[in-house]
This record gives structure tokens, C-alpha cells and sequence, in this order.
């Protein structure tokens, strides 16, 4: 049996959650890379989601399903993905600041640089300054991202950075920060290293600023 990773990208698109479960173990019984089905299946599919709820053309609760669709069948894949031939890009901790109840887009973030194969500790939404404070001791990561969506709730992000600076640990990790309110500019206010309009460009700037770093 030949497996077409378009199966996975358009149930995926459809939201259809035991579809995309299944075309991924079926994918993976059939020996398909787990690369080649996160790009080519899983991701493709939600590149096309992210476009349609941007135009206008998909609404809230499809995305939401869509999104569980994906991160359904990343259970089945994530281990394949961390023991794989992806793995050792080195670890991230991500989460939504403190006040904040939003996770879809962090979690598409989380995602991403799981796919690129960062082992990621995702703390969750509503994290208070000192948890992400305990995780960068913890477990050390090269890089913490830090979500946020209200206007209200953005300003927990430079007080982690504070907070870490206040540990002696802010050197030790790159910042990066993301959700619809937030720009670069805020970025270089509050002190974040980096930030991503979006999950998908995420890991490529994280990358980069990695490469600039060693040069
Ligand atoms: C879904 C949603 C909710 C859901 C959240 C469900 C969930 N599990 O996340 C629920 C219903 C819980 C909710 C609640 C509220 N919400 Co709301 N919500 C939204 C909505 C419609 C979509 C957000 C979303 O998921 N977008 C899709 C994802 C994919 O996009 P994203 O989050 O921006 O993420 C992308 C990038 O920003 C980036 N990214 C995000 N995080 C990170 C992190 C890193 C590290 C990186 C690199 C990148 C990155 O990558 C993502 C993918 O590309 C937005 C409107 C909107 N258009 O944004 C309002 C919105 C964010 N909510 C809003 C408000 C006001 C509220 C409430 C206060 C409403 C109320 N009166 O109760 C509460 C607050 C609850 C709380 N304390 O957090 C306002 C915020 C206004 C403001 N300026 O502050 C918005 C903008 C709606 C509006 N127009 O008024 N909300």
C-alpha cells in the first residue's frame, strides 16, 4: 500500500480527527519518514488552515478542530519525531503568561519546534513569572518562548525576562516572543531576543539567530 501524505493534509484541513490519526499510524506502519509526515501531512494541512481563517474563508471552531485533528495524530507521531532522525536541536521551554487562558497558536508554535526537533516542556496557559523562571532552571533550555494574546496580560512577558535577569539565568537562554498583540518592536522594549509573527516562521529565526551567534 502506497501512502499519499495529501490524505493526511486534506482530513487535516477537514478537520476530520480520527482520519488524520489514522493516515498518520497507517503512514508510519508503511515506514513513510516522520519527517516527511509532519511536513508533507500535518503541517501542510495547517498551512492551508492558517491561510483560509486569515482570509476570512474558516471560522473559530473549525480551526480549533483542525488544530485537535493535528495535535491528535502529534501524539502518535511525537515520539517517532523525538527518537527520529529530527532529533537533538536542543530543548524549549514555552508558555502562556500569567492572566492568559489562550493556547491555540502557542501550542502551533510549540509544534513547529517540536517537528523541527527541539524537545519542548510546554507549561501551559496562565503560567505565573516564577514557573518559567523554575523551568529555565530545570531543564535548561536554548530557548523559551512566551506567549501572550491580550493587551492586558503582554507585559507578564517582560517581567519574566526581569525575573530572569533578577536569577542570574538570562544569558543562559534566547527569548522569544509571540501572540497577535505583540510586535518587534515590543520585543526590543521589553528585552526579548527574538520574535515570530507566526508559528511557522518561528523556528527559521530561531535558527538564524543561532547561526549569527556562532559567526
Ligand atoms: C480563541 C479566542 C479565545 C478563546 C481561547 C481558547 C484557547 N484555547 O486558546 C477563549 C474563548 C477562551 C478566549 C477568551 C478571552 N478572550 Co480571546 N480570542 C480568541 C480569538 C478569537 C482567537 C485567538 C487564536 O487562537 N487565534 C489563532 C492562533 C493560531 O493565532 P495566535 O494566537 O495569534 O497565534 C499565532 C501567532 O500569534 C504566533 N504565536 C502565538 N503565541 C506564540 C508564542 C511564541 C513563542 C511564538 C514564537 C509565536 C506565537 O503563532 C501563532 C500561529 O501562527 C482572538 C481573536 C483573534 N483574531 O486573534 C480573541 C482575542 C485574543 N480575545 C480577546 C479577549 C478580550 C478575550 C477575553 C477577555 C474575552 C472575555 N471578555 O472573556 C477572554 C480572556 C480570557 C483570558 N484570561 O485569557 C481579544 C483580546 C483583545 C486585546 N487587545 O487584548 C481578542 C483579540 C478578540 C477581540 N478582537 O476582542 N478567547
Amino acid at each position: 500500500m502506497s501512502i499519499d501524505l495529501g490524505k493526511i493534509s486534506e482530513s487535516v484541513i477537514q478537520g476530520k480527527i480520527d482520519d488524520v490519526s489514522k493516515y498518520t499510524q497507517d503512514a508510519l506502519d508503511e515506514k513513510v519518514a516522520p519527517a516527511s509526515i509532519l511536513n508533507e501531512g500535518l503541517l501542510a494541512g495547517m498551512d492551508i488552515v492558517g491561510q483560509r481563517w486569515k482570509n476570512g474563508d474558516m471560522f473559530m471552531p473549525e480551526v480549533l478542530r483542525c488544530a485537535k485533528a493535528m495535535s491528535q495524530a502529534m501524539e502518535i507521531l511525537r515520539p517517532e519525531l523525538t527518537e527520529g532522525e529530527m532529533g537533538g536541536a536542543g530543548t524549549m521551554v514555552i508558555g502562556t503568561v500569567a492572566g492568559d487562558l489562550h493556547d491555540i497558536g502557542k501550542d502551533l508554535a510549540a509544534m513547529m519546534f517540536e517537528g523541527a526537533g527541539y524537545k519542548v516542556i510546554n507549561l501551559g496557559i496562565d503560567q505565573p513569572n516564577e514557573t518559567f523562571v523554575e523551568a529555565v532552571k530545570e531543564h535548561k533550555p536554548t530557548v523559551l518562548g512566551l506567549s501572550a494574546l491580550l493587551t492586558t496580560t503582554m507585559p507578564r512577558m517582560g517581567e519574566v525576562i526581569n525575573s530572569l535577569k533578577e536569577a542570574g539565568i538570562r544569558d543562559k537562554v534566547a527569548v522569544i516572543i509571540g501572540g497577535a498583540p505583540v510586535t518587534e518592536e515590543y520585543a526590543e522594549e521589553i528585552g526579548a531576543d527574538l520574535y515570530a509573527p507566526n508559528a511557522g516562521t518561528a523556528v527559521d529565526i530561531v535558527k538564524k539567530y543561532f547561526e549569527n551567534r556562532k559567526n
